[in-house]
């Protein structure tokens, strides 16, 4: 195969291998994913890489020799698994943690770490198998739950290559996802990707609270800065073949299908219930409310029936099984009590059904009944409407499912809710045809456009945008070229000056926010050393904290410090205060900083000479992002038209005079002597001040990728100790 430009990725292949009497035989599984994929094929070439189904306990080796070569003629790419990766691994962590957890049934969710390593083992295969084919140029799109680890992994080997991941379940609630002991590698395994898909705009918010709660990476417009990359993250409701239902509809297959129906149940009303039998579609729920249904309803007895088709899925995991047997019993218990020699309430089947019954099944009931607990999406609903070219049939959606933000004109019940189904289903079996038409056509209308073609390439279109707006986010870094002529001219200067900052800069924040826990390390006073003692060097750290903090650090070395955002300078082992301004403002407004402290657990006040300081560090993101807000609002209120002003820094609120900043005070400097090397090197807002006051010619560099006046950026404060290094031994 040639080097394909579209990787496709998820657990399973669109084909199920299987041996039949020693025999290998190949049966192709028309899912979704197979459709979109093969809408995407007409343009682009790719390789769809996944398990084939069979577990390699199974296959000789002459056997896996033959599935590559046959999987090979239609683009597609095997990982084997051995039994006992698929039983931790798929049926393990997939189907036995993170199925139950993300679906909200955190009860049902199994902890095992086993099962974890597997699932990571698993999905270093897939990397190997990706790796075959994948190149920088690429773009590989991955898919689901069962994968979540692979776009890190990959990002770690193809740095530059276009990485996408959609999540076919919805992503739950923080207060779900916190239950997950790996839930910072699952996050950080999903920012290996550039787009991050989920199908309704609630997953993508749980999403990106989920990063923002376990790593702290806070979004702009659902976009995470991770490193020196932008990761999306975006809604893509996934659609059907809706052309493939529609004229299967009209088909002479599913006519006659429909006329077999027909013979078996009169004109008795069909309620229809299909689903891959899982405790997550709410089976158990439905069958009670039709329970509740015929005993409120005697009028309805033997003048209707529900059809329920359960799919076998999962069955190695215990709760499916189980669930398969509470279902059986449910059945048993409605068709017993209502019951008679001439109507069985409930046809159940617990089988998958060919194309042709299904649609009959669709074309022949009255009402669907789709009452999922949790659903991603939920197809069946889609299919329902797309096959209801006669125009009559009512659907009942659960608003537990991703597709009932898409259908308003179906009628939305809480699964949990029996008397709630039960008028529902009145409402149904009472709805007027012309309304039923009404409702069908503008869902039809809807579901015509946005397709299962259209879904796939609007998820690749984004994510080549997602690529763009990576480069044009490109930032002058600090390469290695720039590195050697900075060192150029620092050697050669004959007077230098180093200006600094130190939290963020020289070292990284810490979440206890008292001085001796941020003190400087003995790496970093070695290299602070080695630059200040260099002769015609000065070197300056330009901070914002307190006097007494700067020099119990660095008092043992011949450095000038800047304290309090430029209110004070100790150049010469003296302290000198650049203002006199009267520090009675704070007394305005250290009362209200007070009462938002109270009642912010983990926020605290610092109070410096020039200024006040509100630190949120160890407030929960959500809760700080709403008090910050307000308290910056009532302390401008307070001081409407002074001098004061309220900045905004690394985690921090801080007030203080206009017109104290680092830059103030560095242009105090700088008029002091005729520096023919100068450096500045800072973090925040406030190293802004000083980049800005530079003369012509100077060195600038920010530490971050966020815009600033600064001519380079590095991306870590171990670079910024690395460089300094560098600069220190260029003169012995
Ligand atoms: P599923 O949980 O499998 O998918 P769903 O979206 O309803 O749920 O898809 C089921 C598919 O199986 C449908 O295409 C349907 O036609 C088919 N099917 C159902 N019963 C059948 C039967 N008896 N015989 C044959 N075929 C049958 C996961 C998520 C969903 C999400 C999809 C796609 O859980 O929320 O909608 O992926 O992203």
């Amino acid at each position: 195969m040639a080097t394909p430009r579209l990787i496709v990725v998820s657990n399973r292949l669109p084909i199920s291998v299987s041996k039949v009497n020693g025999k290998l035989v190949f049966q192709p599984s028309q899912g979704g994913l197979a459709t979109a994929m093969s809408s995407l094929g007409k343009t682009q070439d790719y390789v769809w890489i996944g398990w084939p189904g069979i577990t390699t306990n199974e296959l000789t080796a002459e056997d896996k020799k033959t599935i590559r070569k046959e999987l090979d003629k239609t683009g597609l790419y095997p990982v084997f698994l051995s039994a006992k990766q698929v039983e931790r691994f798929y049926d393990g962590y997939s189907n036995g943690t993170i199925w139950p957890l993300f679906h909200y049934f955190q009860s049902l969710a199994k902890h095992h770490e086993e099962f974890f390593d597997e699932y990571k083992k698993v999905n270093k295969l897939f990397q190997a198998a990706v790796l075959k084919y994948a190149t920088d140029q690429s773009q590989i799109w991955i898919h689901d739950y069962h994968l979540m680890v692979l776009p890190k992994m990959l990002r770690d080997e193809l740095p530059d290559a276009s990485i996408g991941f959609f999540l076919h379940i919805p992503f739950p609630s923080y207060e779900i996802f916190r239950l997950l002991p790996n839930r910072k590698e699952i996050v950080e395994g999903l920012l290996g990707a550039d787009l991050v898909g989920f199908h309704t705009y609630d997953y993508a918010r749980h999403f990106l609270s989920g990063v923002l709660r376990t790593l702290g990476h806070d979004n702009t417009l659902s976009s995470v800065m991770v490193g020196d990359r932008l990761v999306r993250a975006d809604v893509f409701p996934i659609g059907i073949d809706y052309e493939k239902f529609a004229l299967a509809s009209k088909s002479d297959a599913v006519k006659t299908e429909i006329a077999a129906l027909k013979k078996t149940f009169n004109d008795q009303k069909i309620v229809l219930s299909v689903d891959r039998l899982d405790y997550s579609k709410g089976i158990l729920e439905r069958l009670d409310a039709f329970d509740y249904f015929l005993e409120k309803n005697q009028r309805w007895h033997k003048k209707i029936v529900m059809v329920v088709i359960a799919v076998p899925s999962r069955i190695a995991v215990d709760a499916y099984q189980h669930m398969r047997e509470e279902i059986e019993m449910a059945v048993s218990r409605v068709n017993g009590k209502y019951g008679s020699v001439d109507w069985t309430p409930i046809t159940y089947q617990y089988k998958n059904l060919p194309f042709e019954q299904l649609m009959a099944l669709y074309g022949r009931s009255d009402v669907a009944l789709v009452t999922p607990l949790r659903d991603g999406m939920n197809l069946v609903a889609k299919e329902y409407i797309a096959s209801k070219q006669a125009k009559c049939g009512v659907l009942i959606i659960s608003e537990m499912a991703g597709v009932a933000d898409e259908l308003p004109e179906a009628t939305r019940v809480n699964p949990n809710d029996r008397e709630g189904i039960v008028r529902a289903m009145e409402a149904a079996l009472k709805m007027p045809p012309a309304e039923q038409r009404r409702r069908l056509t503008a869902m039809q209308s809807r579901l015509s456009q946005y397709t299962v073609g259209r879904w796939a390439h609007d998820f690749i279109e984004q994510l080549s945008k997602a690529k763009d707006r990576r480069s044009a986010h490109d930032l002058n870094l600090l390469e290695p070229e720039i590195v050697a002529e900075i060192l150029g001219k620092y050697k050669s200067a004959k007077k230098r000056l180093l200006m600094l900052d130190y939290d963020g800069t020289l070292t990284n924040f810490v979440s206890d926010i008292r001085p001796h826990s941020s003190k400087p390390s003995n790496k970093l006073l070695r290299i602070l050393k080695k630059l200040s003692h260099t002769a015609g060097s000065e070197v300056m750290i330009v901070s914002g904290r307190p006097r007494r903090a700067l020099e119990s650090w660095f008092s043992k070395l011949p450095l000038g410090l800047i304290a309090e955002h430029g209110a004070w300078i100790n150049d010469h082992n003296k302290w000198t205060a650049r203002s006199d301004y009267p520090a009675d403002w704070k007394d305005a407004i250290l009362p209200i900083l007070e009462a938002f402290t109270e009642r912010t657990p983990g926020a605290l006040i610092e109070k410096k000479n020039f200024s006040l300081v509100w630190h949120y560090r160890n407030v929960t993101p959500e809760l700080a992002y709403v008090r910050k807000a307000s308290l910056k609002h009532d302390v401008e209120k307070q001081l409407r038209d002074s001098e004061i002003e309220v900045f905004q820094g690394n985690k921090i609120l801080e007030f203080k005079p206009r017109f104290i900043t680092k830059g103030a005070a560095a242009k105090a400097k700088l008029s002091e002597g005729a520096y023919d090397f100068v450096l500045a090197i800072g973090d925040d807002y406030t190293d802004e001040d000083l980049f800005a006051a530079l003369p012509v010619g100077a060195f600038s560099i920010k530490v971050g990728l966020s815009s600033s006046n600064a001519r380079y950026h590095v991306t870590s404060v171990e670079e910024v100790h690395n460089f300094l290094s560098k600069l220190g031994a260029s003169i012995e």
